[in-house]
């Protein structure tokens, strides 16, 4: 079967074998027309003379950016090796020398090409959002919306449409640590049947600034300080508390930044947002204005400070490995989309102005519409080609989707394509494969670096009567932007809505829960006690003061600061009251996946009762967890009923961040030369793996003698208020069963928050 047919298919073309169909094409319920499959474009272009004096249109029998990226894969095994120009190289160690001890020969043009094409490897990482990790798979329409917006994704329920996704985090540089305190990027291409779209979004729906033009300035504040070009990846540093606490517009924003949403625990467990205003628009032109909101099945779960600050060393790459071994392991992210709709009439009547990036549209004004789900089901063959090479730009729509007046939006359309021309070195950055859409690209563009379509025909003005006309002007099936009347004179200002930025501010704050606000006062104290302007930190509490007297004196005194009078504000107008809005805690998605994808160690050492954690091991696999066994060494580790066990991992390379869970494993005390008792109490990285286990609330289970580590740790087994801790479970052998039933509950929910005290205890 499948031998045969690799021997009859061309080379690259033995490549979807490893992924069948997932390789480009989505099912169930799709509607697009599959490309020309390469056989018949082969013969085309063969077989029909290029019409070249006009008797009518050129044959375009296939278009050949839009063929799957079969085309441009490349396997090599079985192969031998060779040049660019495909000859075969006979020695790839030894330089071509004039005598063996001479000098090399200028004449070596397989080394020089070798050192040449080296010397090229990079190009320009992204200005913003350089760090980043993508995967490809598809979205789902649950319904046809066709009488909300002809875009063609929403077309059909059922309709499949493929995308590729790019996670990252902004301030960083391409090398930099994934778990850094940061908004993380959540950009989406749909290419759809009536072109790509890109939806171009972040984990956090609102932004820092009103205005495109402040961008530059609000990115060189966050960026490493020119001079010396520190810090990397964090915003906790003079120059961008400088910007923010004169920037009053930043507050919103801020208690977002400092939350935890800004250091998620996985990108498989973040929302994703639009954050602007769009508007879409049916087949009849009537429009609707729509907010986009992605939500995780597997919830809204973030990492704790202190371990996100570990994590950067102990696994710099930690949510490119996540969404890697997720995807590799079949345990597919997928993710809800949701819009909020609502009307012109609607906007005017809402306390903030929809065309301000600082603003939220809250969930109990407008309800979110659940509209279909996205899966991430394929990692990309090449992370050059695919995730380095991917450009998004926010102007990217198809029909029936269109934008809004917001200011930054406005900036935003055309930024992207203009920073593309320089990262990708020209124009034709759509014609790199990831880029290319799966419709089909004719007009009368030509040329450039890198051009690599063989526009056919002499043609390549419009309009023309040698080519029939063609490519021809699609009218009303084409994109058509919204007719929005405008009037009025040319400005530079802002509306007067604009002014009021703290109501929102204030609006998030009183939505979340105790432990989130604590978790917000300890981002400011960091953040702040980093920066080392005490004007700076003055004029940040006076702003903190207009969202909450409570906050800003909570952070006041971790600063060891009198809270200052508040800032002025920029407008009379008073700030609108908002209720709480629950949906704005990170609690309100706890998640429906289990314990899927948690990793949990299960601490073993010689002595330990090995039927009983092959039997633990055997449960959490069974449940799509992901446990490993842990010890001072790896290796075989005999146990008592003779069959080893395999220990995978050590402490020292396996340190407590990488784990949601612990289970510490009983001894039974009749292996031959096993010490009698409590296991590993005098391994000091044992004892303080589970210290920061209990210390970022996560879930312990010991068994049997292992409760005298946790002695030895001094882990409570109370809450701060007296209560026992759901998240300490301690159980004898016998009861193991039912004790790790509870352990998977805790483990589903994450974290015990209510462990945590200010210092904390252990
Ligand atoms: Fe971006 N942004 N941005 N941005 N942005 C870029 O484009 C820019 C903004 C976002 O994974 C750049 O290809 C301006 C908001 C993501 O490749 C650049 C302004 C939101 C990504 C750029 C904004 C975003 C980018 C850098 C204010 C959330 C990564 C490299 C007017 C809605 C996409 C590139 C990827 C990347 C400009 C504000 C999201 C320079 C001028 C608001 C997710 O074009």
């Amino acid at each position: 079967g499948d031998e045969k047919l690799a021997a009859e298919m061309p080379f690259n073309e033995t490549k979807p074998l490893e992924y069948g169909d997932a390789a480009y094409t989505p099912h169930a319920g799709e509607t697009r027309e599959p490309p020309t499959p390469l056989a018949t474009a082969s013969t085309s272009t063969e077989t029909i003379a290029s019409p070249k004096l006009g008797d009518g249109q050129p044959d375009i029998g296939d278009n050949a950016l839009n063929r799957p990226l079969d085309r441009v894969r490349v396997d090599d095994s079985g192969r031998e090796l060779t040049t660019n120009q495909a000859v075969k190289v006979g020695d790839n160690q030894d330089s071509l020398k004039a005598s063996l001890r001479g000098p090399t020969l200028m004449e070596d043009f397989i080394l020089r090409e070798k050192i040449t094409h080296f010397d090229h490897e990079r190009i320009p990482e992204r200005v913003v959002h350089a760090r980043g990790s993508a995967a490809h798979g598809y979205f789902e329409s649950y319904d046809d919306l066709s009488a909300i917006t002809r875009a063609a994704p929403f077309a059909a329920s059922g309709k499949r449409t493929p995308v590729f996704v790019r996670f990252s985090t902004v301030a960083g540089e391409r090398g930099s640590a994934d778990t850094v305190r940061d908004v993380r990027g959540f950009a989406v291409k749909f290419y759809t049947d009536e072109g790509n779209w890109d939806l171009v979004g972040n984990n956090i729906p609102v932004f820092f600034i009103q205005d495109a033009m402040k961008f530059p300035d609000l990115i060189h504040s966050v960026k490493p300080e020119p001079n010396n070009g520190m810090p990397q990846a964090a915003s906790a540093h003079d120059t961008f508390w400088d910007f923010a606490s004169l920037s009053p517009e930043i507050t919103h924003m801020l208690m977002w930044h400092l939350s935890d949403r800004a250091i998620p625990r996985s990108y498989r467990m973040m929302q994703g947002f639009g954050v602007h205003t769009f508007r879409l628009v049916n087949a009849e032109g009537q429009a609707v204005f729509c907010k986009f909101h992605w939500s995780p099945m597997a919830g809204t779960h973030s990492l704790v400070w202190d371990e996100a600050a570990r994590l950067a060393g102990a696994d710099p790459d930690y949510h490119r490995r996540d969404l890697w071994e997720a995807i590799d392991s079949g345990q597919f992210p997928e993710y809800e989309l949701g819009l909020q709709i609502f009307s012109e009439e609607q906007a005017a009547q809402f306390p903030f102005d929809i065309l301000d990036p600082t603003k939220l549209v809250p969930e109990e004004m407008v309800p979110v519409r659940p509209v279909g789900k996205m899966v991430l089901d394929r990692n990309p063959d090449n992370f050059f080609a695919e995730t380095e090479q991917v450009a998004f730009c926010a102007a990217h729509v198809v029909p029936g989707v269109d934008f809004s007046n917001d200011p930054l939006l406005q900036g935003r359309l055309h930024s992207y394509i203009d920073t593309q021309i320089s990262r990708l070195g020209g124009a034709n950055f759509h014609e790199i494969p990831i880029n290319t859409p799966l419709a089909q690209i004719h007009n009368n563009q030509r040329d450039g670096m890198h051009r690599q379509s063989l526009n056919r025909g002499r043609v390549a003005y419009d309009p023309n009567s040698l080519a029939g006309g063609c490519p021809f002007q699609a009218g009303a099936r084409g994109f058509v932007s919204f007719p929005e009347p405008v009037n009025g004179n040319k400005v530079r200002g802002k509306p007067e809505l604009f002014a009021e930025h703290y109501a929102q501010a204030r609006l998030f704050w009183i939505s979340q829960s105790a432990i989130e606000q604590q978790h917000i006062i300890g981002g400011f104290r960091f953040e702040l006690t980093r920066v080392q302007s005490q004007a700076i930190r003055r004029r940040m509490l006076a702003g903190l003061v207009n969202v909450d007297a409570g906050l800003a004196a909570a952070v006041a005194d971790g600063l060891g600061m009198e809270v200052p009078p508040p800032l002025p504000r920029a407008t009379d107008q008073p700030p609108y009251d908002y209720p709480p809005s629950p949906s704005l805690s990170l609690r309100a998605r706890p998640g429906h996946t289990g314990i899927r994808t948690l990793r949990v160690a299960i601490l073993v050492a010689l002595g330990v009762d090995g039927a009983q954690v092959r039997q633990l091991y055997a449960a959490l696999l069974d449940d799509g967890a992901v446990p490993r066994l842990l010890s001072d060494r790896i290796g075989a580790l005999a146990t008592d009923d003779g069959a080893p066990l395999d220990v995978e991992i050590s402490f020292e390379t396996g340190p407590s961040v990488l784990w949601d869970g612990v289970i510490i494993a009983g001894a039974v005390p009749t292996v031959k030369g096993a010490p009698s008792g409590t296991l590993l109490h005098n391994d000091a990285l044992a004892l303080e793996f589970l210290k920061l286990q209990y210390r970022h609330d996560k879930p312990i289970l010991a068994l049997g003698s292992g409760a005298e580590l946790l002695k030895a740790a001094r882990i409570p087994r109370k809450l701060p208020h007296g209560v026992p801790d759901p998240g300490v479970i301690v159980a004898e052998p016998s009861d193991a069963a039912e004790a790790l039933a509870s352990f998977k509950a805790v483990l589903a929910q994450h974290r015990i928050y209510a462990r945590e005290t200010d210092p904390p205890r252990v």
